[in-house]
């Protein structure tokens, strides 16, 4: 069944180690309590992430915390991954449901009011809105403003999650945005303990009422 919890939503990047400490911090950041995992890969092979997707995903399922991959339908379903993210140049999030069922996550990217609309009426299961803040995060993207965020949280009935630039220092910019939770790459995955860095972002998080 369906069923995934965005608060503390992390996603990866694993160009910026080598694979056994990459996937000691995955493990770090699980046990840290993210809720909610997504595999992002721009520069493997198919080949090379679904080889990558199916080890992060055996340490995820340990946890039982959904695994999400980006861009990728067929890695997702390769791995038999809990759900798929997709942005304005990958596949329609129609297309995606179609091949990955009603069982499955199908997350989207919406920077505006219209295209949160499009992809909730695809069949979006959720939706990741930013950048919030300027990103050190290799990503093709334009901030969204809070008020924009909050204009996007009122227009769909879908959980809303915030990205972009996002740590325990800032995130107080989210207070009273009705958003499903925080998205981050940096601030967990460049920690110098990914754990305690989850802990504490969650607690942050948990005191500003933003999950
Ligand atoms: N989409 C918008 S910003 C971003 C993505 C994938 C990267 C967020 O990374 P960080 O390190 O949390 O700023
Ligand atoms: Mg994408």
């Amino acid at each position: 069944m369906k069923k995934f919890d965005s608060s503390l939503y992390f996603i990866t990047d694993s160009t910026l180690y080598g694979e056994e400490e990459f996937l000691y911090r995955v493990e770090q950041a699980l046990m840290g309590g993210v809720t909610l995992l997504q595999l992002r890969e721009k520069e493997k092979s198919t080949r090379e992430y679904i080889c990558l997707a199916e080890k992060v995903h055996s340490i995820s399922k340990r946890y039982n915390v959904p695994l999400i991959i980006d861009d990728r339908v067929d890695v997702a379903l390769a791995v038999d991954a809990e759900g798929v993210h997709l942005g304005a140049s990958d596949m329609a999030i129609a297309t995606a449901r179609k091949l990955m069922g009603d069982n499955k996550v199908v997350g989207a990217t919406a920077k505006t009011v219209p295209w949160a609309k499009e992809a909730y009426e695809q069949g979006a299961d959720y939706l990741g809105v930013g950048a919030i803040y300027p990103t050190t995060t290799k990503v093709k993207t334009v901030l969204t403003s809070t008020a924009t965020l909050r204009d996007i949280c009122g227009a769909v009935p879908i959980p809303v999650n915030a990205i972009g630039g996002l740590n325990k220092n800032n995130i107080d910019v989210l207070s009273g945005i009705p958003i499903a939770g925080i998205c981050v790459v940096s601030a967990i995955m460049k920690a110098d303990d990914p754990k305690q860095a989850t802990i504490e972002l969650k607690a942050r998080a948990k005191e500003l009422s933003l999950c």
